[in-house]
């Protein structure tokens, strides 16, 4: 029998024996490398915790006690260790376990996660919480190095610290975010501080104290008696001191013994607290050693080469032709600048920082400072691109209203993610910006049909005078074209194919499934009318107008919750028109959270799919 065989509970790991430890922890990482090489997910993070989550969960009492997984993309050694491993295979699948701790999941996870450095934050809630019931059980929040460069992780430490809250953070360390971190304060971490190199920097204090003419000799003998603070002082420890915490560490993430005895200790303790370690990230996979950012999130892979498998050849992604169709509009135009928020890989752009390193900004998981850096960047007459997945923009709200709308400063978001993104499930779909920027003045949201339009869109958000959003799918671009082509001209859409029976208009990736609608209709001698409407705002309304007064029957399609969508938008937009006798149904997310599972599977689940448009638009038309 295994020794995962053993546990079904948090507290069974408890009758395994310390020395017994090691072969658990490797027990585990055997189970998360199988599964995650099948299912794909977060490798890395998850590989890099497996010694902590074993400590955590010898040390504290899940019953009672509560662990907060910052992101939660490393949490698949908790989901073991907390009665899941009989599931663990149903990883990221539709209507299996979800790659992030979800409350409504397990009582043994404490929190949803999923957007990063929050685990501070929700931590010393659960503390406060705890406090008004009397309770003296334990919260615990576990932050990433790079979870540590987002703004609400310090909202939090300096709540836990001034209040003085019964709280342990656990920092962990590992020197990476997906790429390598950023930030003064990771460079700040990363300082390698050695015992000599502490010797020779006690000594040159002193002598610099000693010189200080008059008192230079007090201070001197006073900071000397206080020597056991030097350390701190010189150490990470003094940004986290000065946050009112207790200091420990750094100490290797991966000696067990060590986590252990230190976790004991940290235990008794009735105060803010922050224990800091250092951990590799894929630990004890050697391709995820040599390659994290590769392996932080991976497709499936061969485990024995470590190369991901492919399924039959792939067309080129969206992501891809923005990265690449910015490259050659920046080297037109030497103003052009583009930002990420910890993400050059995922958003393409890496050929950009790697072409023009100057004008290249990763500001670390910071997607407020983003925007209002790339508003400050623009009151420059620099024309800053931010590529922000949908999900991380809504962090943003009050940046691109406040800092870039008001004063209709010319700023790009390049939004990826648009739509369903699948198995990273709700907390990663993007599905809520058409309504959270549609009601924004000034502001012009455009979203591509295919790879052509969304090169001639990023042109001509670039050109514009004014905020764009440009809003853009995961996955593999699509290739249509129309009856009669037509430029990107503002708040203009376009005729895609003619017809009669049914009006169709879609934005984005909707027009493909449109298209596909189109085709299968035609069969069944239905002809339909499909419009893309490029612009969610301004939208083209006039010719919307006229089309319906053609064909009454309509279909809105977006991949987007329908409550502020493009539907709305199209009957806001009548209805100011004074337009009354048409039959419109929308198609989009109804009012609900979509759950995670490869995304074509969703979309045929929540009826956003080419059959649910046929489906719909005979009805309509019987
Ligand atoms: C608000 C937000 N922006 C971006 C991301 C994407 N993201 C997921 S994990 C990650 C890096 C986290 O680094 P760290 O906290 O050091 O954890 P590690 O993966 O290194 O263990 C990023 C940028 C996110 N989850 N949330």
């Amino acid at each position: 029998m295994s020794l995962l065989e053993k546990i079904n509970k948090p507290s069974d790991i408890k009758k395994i024996s310390r020395e017994e430890l090691p072969e658990l922890s490797s027990e585990i990482r055997g189970r998360i490398i199988d599964v995650v090489s099948k299912n794909g997910g977060h490798l890395g993070s998850s590989l890099g915790v497996v010694d902590l989550t074993i400590a955590l969960f010898y040390v504290f009492d899940l019953e009672n006690d509560k662990i907060v997984w910052d992101v939660g993309h490393q949490s698949y050694a908790h989901k073991i260790l907390s009665g899941r491993n009989d599931k663990f295979d149903t990883l990221r699948t539709k209507g299996g376990l979800s790659g992030f701790p979800k409350i409504s999941e397990s009582k043994y996870d404490a929190f949803t996660t999923g957007h990063s450095s929050t685990s501070v934050s929700a931590g010393s809630g659960m503390s406060c919480g705890k406090r008004i019931r009397n309770e003296n059980s334990k919260v615990i929040s576990v932050i990433g190095d790079g979870s540590l460069t987002g703004g609400i992780a310090y909202e939090g430490l300096n709540y836990v610290g001034g209040a003085g809250l019964d709280h342990i953070t656990i920092l962990n360390d590992n020197d990476m975010s997906i790429s390598q971190n950023v930030g003064a304060i990771s460079s700040f971490l990363s300082r390698k501080l050695s015992a000599n190199y502490l010797q020779t920097l006690k000594s040159q204090f002193g002598e610099f104290l000693k010189s200080i003419p008059g008192i230079g000799e007090d201070i001197y003998h006073f900071a000397k008696r206080s020597e056991g603070s030097f350390k701190t002082f010189v150490t990470p420890g003094m940004l986290f001191e000065a946050f009112n915490l207790d200091y420990f560490g750094p100490i290797d993430g991966h000696n067990l013994d060590h986590l252990i005895d230190i976790l004991n200790n940290i235990k008794e303790l009735n105060e803010p607290v922050l224990l800091h370690i250092t951990t590799v990230k894929g630990k004890g996979y050697i391709h995820a050693e040599k390659n994290p950012t590769n392996f932080h999130g991976i497709g499936p892979f061969d485990i024995k080469s470590g190369d991901p498998i492919k399924n039959g050849e792939k067309k080129e992604s969206y992501t891809s032709i923005f990265g690449k169709a910015i490259v050659e509009i920046a080297k037109k135009d030497e103003k052009v600048v583009a930002i990420t928020a910890a993400m050059p890989e995922g958003t393409g752009l890496l050929p950009f920082a790697e072409k023009f390193p100057d004008r290249f900004f990763d500001v670390g998981i910071a997607e407020q400072h983003a925007v209002t850096f790339a508003a400050g960047l623009a009151t420059e007459g620099i024309k800053p691109v931010v590529a922000i997945y949908s999900t991380f923009l809504q962090r943003a709200y009050d940046q691109i209203l406040h800092d870039v709308a008001i004063e209709s400063l010319p700023v790009v978001f390049a939004i990826d993610r648009g739509g369903i993104v699948g198995e990273d499930g709700p907390t990663h779909h993007g599905l809520f910006d058409f309504s959270y920027l549609r009601n924004i003045p000034g502001l012009t949201i455009m979203t591509p049909k295919d790879a052509d339009e969304l090169k001639d869109m990023l042109e001509f958000s670039i050109s514009h005078n004014g905020p764009v959003a440009l809003r853009y799918p995961r996955g593999e671009v699509a290739n249509i074209k129309s009856e009669n082509p037509s430029k990107i001209a503002m708040g203009k859409g376009e005729i895609v194919r003619q017809g009669s029976d049914i009006l169709l208009i879609a934005a984005g990736r909707t027009v493909s499934e449109c298209m596909i609608a189109y085709d299968i209709l035609k069969e069944k001698g239905v002809s339909a009318t499909l419009f893309n409407a490029r612009f969610i705002k301004p939208l083209d309304i006039e010719k919307i107008a006229e089309l319906v007064k053609n064909t009454e029957n309509v279909i809105t399609v977006e991949e987007q919750v329908i409550a502020g969508g493009l539907g709305s938008a199209v009957l806001e937009g009548l209805n100011d028109k004074k337009i009354n006798s048409f039959n419109l149904e929308r198609i989009g997310i109804k009012d609900t959270f979509v759950k995670h599972g490869a995304a074509n599977e969703l979309r045929k689940e929540y009826g956003i799919d080419a059959e649910a448009i046929v489906a719909k638009a005979l009805e309509m038309t019987s």
